[in-house]
């Protein structure tokens, strides 16, 4: 089974946020004493930071589809719904956020770098916050918003100073163990390793962290062997170290080649640019070449034999054995002197990239273009306003389709639709084509509150309970109810007294 995982597809889902409450405030003597209805509480976030405890994203792919908590809906009295809390996931240092098209959303290092990769949903207004002085007792309040819903990949790209790439069996996994406190696993078989392993090697007082990846082989860009899949873990290195065996027994290679396969397959990975220590390919990356096993004496011979061709290509050469430990003391000082060097010239690292994409609105916020569909004509409003007062509206609310219409108009769009070319009757699309809430456009649409009559904000309901009846008033009503007490009852008599006390016809 899998323990090490650095390559998975995240599917985050944010919290919704909890709908408005729409809600009357009722006492003794005030049955109606304005609105009270809370607001929804915000939807909880799907959060990506890096956690020094974690090492491995394999807890994503054993569970890839991870949802923050909603929040819950407002409620009467003014209470507030609760908010969803944030859900955090921790990552290894140096994983690198992707959109599924391969773009790079952000780069998370340093301890405690973090994306957000789903926003929970805004909670929607109880009617309480949406009272105005021309609406007094809205009978309708926000819904929530739901939480966004994105997929991302996350990538491990370790973080190291030295990577060693080279064929398999070159001895790169015993050169770790031998600079630094790692045990990785070595034997004689191609692809011992099948991980990378991280060293920490200590050089005089400089420190710096060396990475094994699994061996490459001719094609390895193909994808023979392991392919080049191990390759993102020395992207962010500041020096290549080619390890080269002198001592293979297999007929066709020697370090010359060994090196000339490698760097071919180096120059066929394509890293990303944007992230933290990947400003150069791999190709331009500084190297040194390690000669390996000179324990052995025909090693010895052949390492001697190839030494003056790699240092005519500008390469730095160091002749080592991993058994005997020769050789290995330069080598470390050399690469720190490297590292130092590297550190000196990065640009001070910042605690996250976060690339912000570009929003497709324009100044005024929204745009209104004219579309044909199967030979119908519609006319698409897109902005981020717009879409977002779609979501929050009760469309089984008159009132609350009202106040939606009220905030469009104020935002222009009516009359950017009358600008083109729109006449009542038309069809209006708010929000992307495959989501979109589709009207029958009304120039003006007639509110809730308006057909309960008065001008909108205004409500009877309220304005007559407010007003209480004069001694006057009270008198009449109760003269007027007498009056027609006496002639109903003069009816009667009038009736008695004509003494027709059965039905005419019936006779
Ligand atoms: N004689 C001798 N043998 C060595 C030396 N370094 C490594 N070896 C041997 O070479 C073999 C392969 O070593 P590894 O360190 O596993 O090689 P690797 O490059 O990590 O190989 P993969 O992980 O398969 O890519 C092992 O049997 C080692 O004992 C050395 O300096 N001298
Ligand atoms: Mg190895």
């Amino acid at each position: 089974m899998a323990t090490f995982v650095d390559r998975v597809v995240l599917h985050a889902t944010g919290g919704d946020g909890g709908h408005g409450c729409a809600s009357i405030h009722r006492e003794k003597f005030k049955p109606l004493a304005g609105p009270d209805g809370g607001n929804g509480g915000n939807g909880g976030s799907v959060i990506i930071q890096v956690d020094p405890q974690v090492t491995t994203l394999l807890d994503f792919h054993h569970l890839p589809h991870r949802h923050a908590p909603s929040g819950s809906q407002g409620m009467g009295d003014h209470r507030s719904g609760s908010t969803g809390a944030d859900l955090v996931l921790g990552v290894p240092d140096g994983t690198v956020v992707k959109a599924p098209d391969g773009e790079v959303l952000a780069d998370l290092v340093g301890v405690g770098a973090q994306y957000v990769a789903a926003p929970g949903g805004r909670g929607g207004l109880g009617n309480a916050a949406l009272a105005s002085p021309r609406r007094k007792a809205p009978g309708f309040a926000l819904l929530g918003e739901p939480g966004e819903s994105h997929d991302v990949i996350l990538e491990l790209k370790t973080i190291a100073d030295v990577a060693l790439v080279g064929f398999p069996s070159a001895g790169k996994s015993s050169l770790v163990a031998a600079i630094s406190a790692a045990r990785p696993k070595i034997a004689d078989y191609p692809f011992t390793t099948l991980v990378p392993n991280l060293g920490v090697v200590q050089a005089g007082s400089a420190r710096y962290t060396v990475a094994d990846v699994p061996g490459l082989i001719p094609g390895a860009s193909e994808g023979r062997g392991l392919g080049l899949e191990f390759l993102r873990h020395v992207e962010r290195c500041a020096v290549l170290v080619h390890v080269l065996d002198c001592a293979t027994l297999e007929p066709d290679r020697d370090p010359l080649s060994d090196l000339d396969v490698i760097e071919a397959e180096l120059a066929q990975y394509a890293g990303d640019i944007g992230i933290e220590g990947g400003r150069t390919p791999l190709a331009e990356r500084p190297r040194i070449v390690v000669l390996n096993k000179i324990d052995v004496p025909e090693a010895r011979d052949l390492a001697e034999l190839v030494r003056p061709e790699l240092e005519a290509r500008g390469l730095r050469v160091f002749e080592v054995s991993t058994a005997s430990h020769e050789g290995l003391r330069p080598l470390t000082f050399a690469l720190a002197e490297i590292v130092a060097q590297a550190r000196r010239d990065a640009p001070q690292p910042e605690n996250t990239r976060v690339i912000l994409r570009p929003k497709a609105v324009d100044d005024a916020g929204f745009t209104v273009t004219k579309r044909e569909s199967g030979g119908q004509v519609y006319y698409s409003v897109r902005g981020e306003k717009p879409e977002r007062w779609v979501r929050q509206t009760d469309f089984s609310n008159d009132e609350a389709v009202g106040y939606l219409a009220d905030r469009l108009a104020r935002l222009g769009v009516e009359e950017r639709l009358f600008a083109t070319g729109a006449v009542a009757g038309d069809e209006v699309r708010i929000g992307p084509d495959h989501n979109a809430v589709v009207f029958d456009w009304e120039p003006t649409l007639i509110t809730g509150s308006e057909l309960l009559g008065g001008p909108r904000g205004t409500d009877v309901r309220l304005e007559n309970h407010d007003r209480r009846p004069t001694r006057g008033e009270k008198r009449h009503e109760h003269k007027e109810r007498m009056d027609a007490k006496a002639a109903a009852r003069d009816e009667l008599w009038t009736e008695r007294e004509s003494g027709v006390w059965t039905d005419p016809d019936r006779d």
